[in-house]
């Protein structure tokens, strides 16, 4: 049973150069840190340390998830952000709920005891309303226990992931594999965790508070039309039931009216 440390970043040098010690490398079996093509330096920094590095071949959190996969021998996987949110003292704890047997572990960041979410950036609490929003919404729908359904502080049993049959490329992936998880009734589990103020850096364009709200909404919709289904061409299915559907209701719609007009054309 070996796990796979994969630490997720984009132009993170600052943060990466201050966080790079305290992260606890011998928790796990497995480094690689996966990059979308940084330009600041965070590569370089990364090569004097000597871990593997992994450029994706598309862009997105999603896809660096997702491309991941294939990228590591280890059976488990720990997610981690390289820009100083995520604290790298929960490392070994989400490490050690996936040797449980648990199939998805959640780093959550608010309403757990002992949890807490950085919210600096934040002072109307719209990001912490929405993420408590989706997360009770998937605890509804999909029963997934889960009170942050969209941290990506997290690790994955990689058989249990690949049967989520992911596909979203952004920020909506951490989301998706909540709910998918609740689908298809794996085991999930939640480690109250401290989020902190990144170390330095930027926030990317794409995980900005209306962006972000946009594609977390239109993700949560698509899971809910395709249903029970992990399968994404469910969605297209549907989609051509419905057309059909519509266009029957039409053709029906015609019928009743043309024989109502024959109807009062007799009277
Ligand atoms: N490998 C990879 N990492 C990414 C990609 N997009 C974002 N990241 C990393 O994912 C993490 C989260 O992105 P952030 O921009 O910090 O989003 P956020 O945490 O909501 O924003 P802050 O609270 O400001 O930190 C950071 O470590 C990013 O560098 C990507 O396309 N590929
Ligand atoms: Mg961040």
């Amino acid at each position: 049973m070996s796990v796979a440390l994969v630490i997720l970043v984009w132009n993170e040098r600052e943060a990466l150069e201050k966080l790079w010690d305290s992260i606890p490398f011998d928790a796990v079996d497995e480094l690689l840190v996966v990059d979308p093509g940084s330009t600041d330096g965070t590569l370089e920094f990364v090569r004097s340390k000597g871990a593997k590095i992994y450029i994706q071949r598309n862009k997105g959190r999603g896809n660096a998830f997702i491309e991941s996969i294939n990228q590591i021998e280890s059976n488990k996987i720990v997610f981690f952000s390289g820009d100083g949110n995520e604290d790298p003292r929960d490392i070994p704890k989400i490490v050690s709920e996936l040797k449980k047997g648990h199939d998805l572990v959640i780093g959550c960041r608010f309403i757990r005891k002992g949890s807490k979410s950085d919210d600096s950036d934040d002072p109307l609490y719209i990001r912490k309303l929405g993420n408590i929003f989706f997360g009770l919404v998937t605890r509804l729908i999909w029963k997934t226990g889960a009170y942050d359904a969209v941290n990506g502080f997290r690790g994955f049993n990689k058989d249990a992931m690949k049967k989520m049959n992911l596909d979203a490329s952004k920020y909506e992936i951490e989301l998706q594999s909540t709910i998918r998880a609740g689908k298809l009734g794996l085991s999930i589990k939640e480690i109250s965790t401290k989020e902190h103020k990144r170390f330095g850096g930027f926030r990317k364009q794409s995980a900005s508070t209306s962006i972000l709200g946009f594609t977390l909404g239109l993700c949560l919709l698509k899971e809910i039309i395709i249903g029970s289904d992990v399968f994404n061409e469910g969605l297209k299915i549907r989609i051509k039931n419905l057309n059909l559907i519509i266009s029957s209701l039409k053709k029906f719609n015609e019928l009743l009216y043309l024989t109502v007009l024959d109807v009062l054309e007799n009277i």
